[in-house]
């Protein structure tokens, strides 16, 4: 989200912010130190091949030696050390994301045409062979992370998933993750961090094949190795801080509206949360139950810098300019909570996930309870894309059979315009099927 842009300086005078970020939300940006510490790493695991892998997994992960890759049975017994209440969170989670993607999937349907006589076109929809999952584990796991990627993954019938997932300071991974990726049919777990997980993944070093898409988020590092490898595989996106806005008028409870900015403003110090509201006194109460209850939130140390440097409260004239400042700002997380939710529904265009009501909250997405995705673009990447989806998995391949009697109305054209453009090798094709025709 970035708080200046062409679009708010021409609808100046028609808001007001009664809480100003300090910081202007940055633009998906690229840090030049990491950008070249991750092109040494890869270069130099391009040349040393796994020797290289292993060398990064002790010097920066404290590997120690032991098999990187977790057996069948070890993935399989993951959930037995996990609490009971964790255990089944985690089982409802898998499965409501793979019902939401089943039910995407089952909408992207084979196709065939009929243009013209004799021109027959197609459409299938063919999953990719190979993708390779990082499931981060750091300040925190994000154990839903596995049911978006991985379990999305499979939904659309991808072969083989393969999940990297860093080292605990124990040397093992982290048991809630592989568990979620056990459930989310994960074909192969490596316990392996940072840029040389996706090295590996991507170079085909794990003794087996490279695999055609990287997905998942991680730090910065390996933000920027799947940059990186970009076009050496496909990447799913490049997420930047976490964001929430909110629109609320005055039917909304200020509790509620501040509760949902700082749920996603925990994520890092520089995770922007922005609410436009069309009701100033709203927008105040807003900030005031922000201030409560960051004084007593667990995580204040993050959530507290991200609020006093990125967080926003605007006050839009009407609902016309809060819906066009909303989709100017392309939120990752979107959380409507007005008297006219759907009328905003029918209008936004710009949003990462679109949560409409009162009683839906980003958490409920994030944690894979909505079955929705929680891989979403960030930086106002939703004015152009939509975030992880079985769509992402499978690719519309186009065929087409043409037959004889189509010929006299297709190569004459392909002949003019071929001609016309000097291309005498493509207008030849054509000829001579004019010319067999004739026969
Ligand atoms: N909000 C993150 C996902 C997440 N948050 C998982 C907590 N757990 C990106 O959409
Ligand atoms: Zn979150």
């Amino acid at each position: 989200m970035r708080y200046s842009s062409p679009v708010l300086d021409r609808l100046a005078g028609s808001f007001v912010h009664l809480k100003q970020p300090l910081i202007d939300a940055p633009a998906a940006q690229r840090d030049p130190a990491v950008a070249e510490t991750v092109s040494r790493m890869l270069l130099d695991i391009q040349r040393r091949g796994m020797d290289a892998v292993l060398d990064y997994a002790r010097d920066l992960d404290g590997h120690d030696g032991r098999d990187i890759e977790l057996t069948a049975a070890e993935i399989a017994s993951s959930g037995d050390r996990l609490d009971p209440d964790l255990r089944a969170a985690i089982e409802l989670g898998s499965e409501r994301t793979r019902a939401f993607a089943a039910e995407q999937r089952a909408k992207l349907v084979d196709f065939e045409v009929q243009l013209v006589p004799g021109l027959v076109t197609g459409a299938r929809y063919i999953p990719i062979s190979r993708v390779g999952a990082y499931l981060p584990a750091g300040r925190f796991p994000l154990t839903a992370s596995a049911f978006m990627t991985v379990g999305v993954a499979k939904e659309a019938g991808v072969p083989t998933v393969v999940a990297c997932s860093p080292p605990q300071p124990d040397g093992a991974a982290n048991d809630a993750v592989v568990y979620a990726a056990h459930l989310s049919g994960v074909d192969r777990v490596i316990v392996l961090g940072g840029v040389q997980a996706l090295a590996a993944m991507a170079y085909g070093l794990l003794d087996d094949l490279p695999v055609d898409m990287l997905v998942g988020a991680g730090n910065a590092y390996v933000a920027e190795a799947k940059r990186q490898l970009f076009g050496t595989v496909a990447i799913d996106l490049l997420a930047g801080p976490s964001e929430v806005a909110v629109i609320s008028d005055d039917s909304a409870d200020p509790e509620i509206v501040a509760a949902d900015l700082l749920g996603q403003a925990e994520h890092g110090p520089n995770s922007p949360a922005a609410l436009v509201t069309t009701s100033e006194a709203h927008g105040r109460e807003v900030i005031a139950a922000v201030d409560r209850q960051l004084a007593v939130l667990a995580t204040q140390s993050i959530a507290g810098p991200a609020w006093r440097d990125y967080g926003v409260v605007t006050v839009a004239t009407d609902r016309e300019v809060a819906a066009t400042l909303m989709d100017d700002l392309a939120p990752e997380h979107l959380e409507v909570i007005t008297r006219e939710d759907e009328w905003y529904h029918d209008r936004l265009r710009n949003y990462g996930s679109l949560f409409l009501g009162s009683w839906s909250t980003v958490a409920y997405s994030d944690k894979g309870m909505a079955g929705t995705n929680h891989v979403l673009p960030t930086a106002g990447g939703a004015k152009h894309s939509a975030g992880l989806s079985v769509a992402r998995f499978v690719k519309p391949l186009t065929y087409q059979r043409i037959a004889r009697e189509a010929t006299l109305e297709l190569a004459p054209a392909v002949q003019t315009i071929s001609d016309s453009e000097g291309m005498a090798a493509h207008s030849a094709t054509a000829t001579m099927r004019l010319e067999r025709l004739e026969r």
